[in-house]
């Protein structure tokens, strides 16, 4: 160990959590952001790096590929049981004249993110800064030494972006007292964990918050909660306060082990690594996400998703309020894999045609999947309402609906069109059709700004039309239910779909709103193993009633020779309904199973004729 400083004195700030509505450029929804979140939820777009000495093993040892199918590289001196000493050798690989960090900050600028988060210490122990605390560091290891952490602060401050460093706090491979997963057969006391907390991650916290100018956030890695570790919460507390006693702005996320329900003061939540938002959330939120899978590079990587798959959860998450981490895992020369490095940039020049759809942007308030053709992130600026819709597939007819907002748009365009050219829309009650130009403008996501001179007022609990041509009616767009109302979620491979097994009298009930006279037919789908001509289903719309008694349907092969059988569900006319005029119109089902029989209940289908 290097000279330790005992003698921090902590001053235990109490921090208020201003619960401030983020006034100018937001989103109505995002309303708990504290005043050091707000650049944050303003730039919605970093990057992660993941690099250090496993960076040397790209994810083999000794010949054999990295043990446990997880595959996360980073990991390979845990799983592979290296030693110590020889772990380090990893270093021989490094070529230090071509290292450097200044090019990932080019990178993520051009890839236009507005944050680099770096593993200044991941799970292996190794400080990638000149630490005073441990020699277990890049200085102790470079000749001349190198400080990546300065490198990188320099290069950031620079560029103009953001500096978030890492920390693993929990797990530490190289300290003996260090939590390792091993310690579950071999436990330490908390006495002894205490003595690597108070050498090690204190006074390391205090070196990278000193030192290194302004930290935009210290981004620590327990992925569970601390009531089920060996850290405890006065632990935590006395890290966080850390924090704030040097630097007050810096962000601290949910990974430190406490909750935001449980902490208010922790500053964002971070969702499970590449898992995207699924709920609109008022407080600031982030998903750590990889290029293909593993965070650290890895040679035999090979699950590569697209820049559209990508760029698909950037926007779905700012859609939910949400940001997205986005990691590069360089090699050991300092070199960014090409299918990292072309994905990246392809998002960044998407990010320069639309990038107002995305910084400074937030949710809308119609739900989440009230449309199955776009997701729809906005903004307000000096009174004015942005909607952003953000479409992937150009719809063959050229035509979108837009269904839920009563007021009319004053204008709408494609937000990469810099002459901002009018698209033309007609806009009838709460459905705003707009004619979209024959070509669809962006090869990966197009997005059309639709403005409002103030924020419009919505109508949930609508059903919009669906890419199919007609409204699909579910459990989850449905207004009331009663009876049975339990969702039950895809099962074996999505080959039986969600549902919910219906086993008394239940009501479904639906609002449409239909744009103009026509008879549309209808349809359920259903699964029913009983008898057939048993038990009733009833459809009710419009004065007018469709009932049926129940059809048995079977059981199908989800894959053959392999006893994959499941029950079928199928689709079955309940006939057709005119509609006289344009108007809401309700649509209730009422199921009906024989006794002691279940239904499982799909959707019913309204086409369009
Ligand atoms: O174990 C780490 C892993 O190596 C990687 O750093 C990710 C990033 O979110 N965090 C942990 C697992 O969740």
């Amino acid at each position: 160990m290097k000279s330790l400083s005992t003698s921090f004195k902590y001053l235990f700030l109490t921090i208020t959590l201003c619960l401030l509505p983020f006034a100018f450029m937001s989103s109505q929804a995002q309303s708990q952001v504290n005043h050091r979140a707000e650049w944050f939820i303003d730039a919605r777009y970093g990057m992660f790096i993941h690099w250090g000495v496993y960076s040397g093993a790209e994810g083999v040892w000794k010949g054999e590929k990295l043990r446990y199918d997880n595959d996360y590289a980073e990991w390979i001196y845990y799983r592979n049981r290296i030693e110590k000493d020889e772990y380090l050798t990893l270093l021989d690989k490094f070529d230090w004249s071509t290292i450097n960090p200044e090019e990932w900050v080019i990178l993520a600028k051009k890839a236009g993110m507005k944050y680099v988060t770096l593993t200044a210490k991941h799970h292996d122990g190794f400080a990638l800064w000149d630490s005073q605390v441990s020699d277990y560091d890049v200085a102790e290891y470079t000749h001349p030494k190198r400080d990546i952490v300065r490198e990188l602060a320099d290069a950031c401050k620079k560029h103009g972006l953001k500096m978030g460093l890492y920390y693993s706090h929990w797990v530490d491979w190289e300290h003996p007292f260090g939590w390792d997963h091993l310690k579950e057969i071999y436990p330490i006391e908390p006495e002894q964990y205490d003595q690597y907390w108070q050498e090690k991650v204190i006074p390391q916290m205090q070196e990278l918050l000193t030192n290194y100018g302004d930290i935009g956030m210290i981004w620590f890695d327990m992925w569970i909660h601390h009531s089920r570790s060996i850290v405890s919460k006065e632990q935590l507390m006395q890290l966080k306060d850390l924090i704030r006693e040097l630097q007050p702005d810096c962000l601290v996320n949910s990974r430190l082990g406490l909750s935001v329900e449980e902490d208010p003061d922790v500053d964002f939540r971070t969702l499970g690594d590449n898992r995207f938002g699924s709920r609109k959330l008022d407080y600031p939120w982030q998903s750590p996400a990889t290029v293909a899978h593993s965070w650290g590079y890895h040679a035999f990587e090979n699950q590569w998703k697209s820049s559209t798959t990508l760029l698909k959860s950037l926007i779905n998450n700012v859609s939910l309020n949400g940001n997205l981490l986005l990691n590069i895992g360089p090699r050991a020369n300092g070199d960014v894999p090409f299918e990292i490095e072309q994905r990246l940039l392809q998002i960044g020049e998407w990010l320069k045609r639309n990038g107002d759809a995305i910084y400074g942007a937030g949710g809308f308030d119609l739900d989440k999947n009230q449309h199955d053709w776009c997701q729809i992130t906005s903004k307000e600026e000096g009174g004015v309402c942005k909607i952003y819709l953000h479409v992937p597939n150009w719809p063959l007819d050229h035509e979108l609906k837009l269904t839920g907002i009563q007021a009319k748009p004053s204008k709408v365009w494609l937000l990469a069109d810099s002459l901002k050219s009018p698209i033309e829309f007609v806009h009838q009650e709460v459905v705003t059709t707009l004619n979209l130009p024959d070509q669809q403008p962006d090869p990966l996501v197009s997005v059309i700004v639709v403005e409002y001179s103030e924020y419009p007022d919505v109508v949930n609990a609508l059903v919009a039309e669906s890419m199919s041509d007609g409204y699909s009616l579910t459990l989850n767009n449905c207004t009331e239910k009663t009876g049975s109302t339990d969702m039950i979620p895809a099962q074996r491979f999505g080959s039986v779909p969600p549902h919910i097994s219906v086993n008394q009298k239940s009501k479904y009930r639906w609002r449409v709103y239909i744009e103009k006279p026509m008879v549309m037919t209808m349809d359920i789908s259903y699964s029913y193993q009983g008898e057939s001509g048993e038990g009733r289903i009833k459809l009710t719309a419009h004065d007018e009633s469709f009932l049926q008694s129940l059809t048995h349907t079977g059981r199908f092969v989800g894959e053959p020779n392999v006893d994959w059988q499941i029950e079928s569900f199928n689709s079955h006319s309940l006939g057709k309904l005119a509609i006289p005029a344009a108007g809401y119109y309700n649509f209730e089902l009422e199921i009906k199973p024989p006794k002691d029989q279940t239904v499982d209940f799909q959707w019913v289908w309204l086409g369009r004729n």
